[in-house]
C-alpha cells in the first residue's frame, strides 16, 4: 500500500493519514546512566549486585504479608497512576523513568525493575511502545500522537513487591488499538473473576485465551503471571493461554501472584532486540497488557495493587 492510497481499513482517508502510522516499527533511542538510591532506602537483595529473584519461596502467606503487601501495592498503584499522567506527545519514556524514580523513592521504597535480573535490568520502569511486549527499556524516544504505551511498576517496600501495569493511548489512536486496549484490560477482569480457591491455575488462562480470541485477538505465551511476594518473581507461573498442565497446580488462600495478560492484534510470537530485553511481536504489530497482583481469598481474590480511589490506570 503506497501513502496516497485510501487506507485498507475502509475510512476513506489516505493511508499515510490514517493506519501508515502504526505500521512504522519502534526504534530504540539512546539509554542515560543508572539513577542513584541515596543511603537508607531498604533494598532487595539483587540492588547492589544484579541477580534473579530466589524461586523456590512459598506463595501462600500469613495475614502480615498480605497486609504489607495492600499497603505497598497502593503506593505502587499510585506511582502508576502519577507515571501515567505525564503521558503525553513529545515526552521521552526517559522522562517516565525519572518520574517512576523519584516516586518510588519519595514513597519510601525502592523501583524494583532496577538492577534486576541477568544480565540486570537497568532502569526503574518498564516502557513498551506500540509492538513492544514487554520489559521495553525507558531511553531518548519521545512518545507519538498515535502510539501506546504500557508503563509497568514493581514496588518494594516493607520487605515486599506490588507488581502492576496498565496501558495508554498517547494524543488521539487508531479504533483497532482502542479496542485492543479495552479488551486486553478485559482479559485481565477476567482473569481475576477466574481466581476462586481449590480451582486449578489453568482456568485464568482459559477465561483470558477464550476472551481474547473471541475478541480476534492473540495471546502472548512467552511472558506469564508470576508469583510474588518478598520476591519479585517465585516458581509459580500463571499463564494467560490454556494449558491443560497448569490444572495440577490449585490455587489457595492466603495465595499472591500476578495476572498480566499481554494480548496481540496479529502474531503472539516474540523476537528480543539485540539488547536482550526488549521482547517485539515478530510482524510488528502492536500488543498491550494490563497487571495486578492478587491475594486469592476464601471466596475468589482481592486485588491488591488497587489505587486508594478504586480506579484503574491507563484507557
Ligand atoms: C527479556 C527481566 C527481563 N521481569 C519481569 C527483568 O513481572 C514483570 N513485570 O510485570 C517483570 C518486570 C521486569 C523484569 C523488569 C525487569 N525484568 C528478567 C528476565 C528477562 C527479561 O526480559
Ligand atoms: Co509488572
Ligand atoms: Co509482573
Amino acid at each position: 500500500m503506497r501513502p496516497n492510497d485510501a487506507c485498507f481499513c475502509g475510512s476513506g482517508r489516505k493511508f499515510k493519514r490514517c493506519h501508515a502510522p502504526s505500521f512504522e516499527r519502534v526504534r530504540a533511542g539512546q539509554v542515560s546512566p543508572q539513577r542513584p538510591v541515596p543511603d537508607g532506602v531498604e533494598l532487595p537483595h539483587y540492588a547492589a549486585e544484579g541477580g534473579r529473584s530466589r524461586r523456590d519461596v512459598p506463595d501462600v502467606h500469613p495475614p502480615e504479608t498480605i497486609e504489607a503487601m495492600r499497603r505497598t501495592g497502593a503506593a505502587a498503584a499510585e506511582i502508576l497512576r502519577t507515571v501515567g499522567d505525564a503521558i503525553a506527545p513529545g515526552v521521552t519514556t526517559e522522562e517516565l523513568d525519572r518520574i517512576c524514580h523519584e516516586a518510588c523513592l519519595a514513597a519510601g521504597g525502592y523501583p524494583s525493575p532496577l538492577n534486576y535480573g541477568e544480565p540486570s535490568y537497568p532502569k526503574s520502569i518498564c516502557t513498551s511502545v506500540n509492538e513492544v511486549i514487554c520489559h521495553g527499556i525507558p531511553d531518548s524516544r519521545a512518545l507519538r500522537d498515535g502510539d501506546i504505551v504500557n508503563l509497568d511498576v514493581t514496588l518494594f517496600r516493607e520487605g515486599v513487591h506490588g507488581d502492576t501495569n496498565a496501558t495508554w493511548g498517547v494524543g488521539t489512536i487508531d479504533d483497532l488499538s482502542r479496542r485492543l486496549v479495552r479488551v486486553t484490560r478485559e482479559c485481565l477482569e477476567k482473569g481475576i473473576e477466574a481466581v476462586r480457591p481449590g480451582r486449578p491455575t489453568s482456568d485464568i488462562g482459559q477465561a483470558i485465551q477464550a476472551h481474547a480470541e473471541a475478541e480476534g485477538f492473540s495471546v502472548v505465551r512467552a511472558f506469564t503471571g508470576h508469583g510474588v511476594a518478598h520476591e519479585f518473581h517465585t516458581g509459580l507461573h500463571i499463564l494467560h493461554y490454556f494449558e491443560p498442565r497448569d490444572a495440577r497446580v490449585v490455587m489457595e488462600p492466603g495465595m499472591t501472584f500476578t495476572i498480566e495478560p499481554m494480548i496481540a492484534l496479529g502474531a503472539w510470537q516474540h523476537r528480543l532486540w539485540d539488547d536482550e530485553w526488549t521482547a517485539v511481536t515478530t510482524d510488528g504489530r502492536r500488543t498491550a497488557q494490563f497487571e495486578h497482583t492478587l491475594v486469592v481469598t476464601d471466596d475468589g481474590a482481592d486485588i491488591l495493587t488497587l489505587h486508594p480511589d478504586g480506579r484503574w490506570s491507563g484507557h
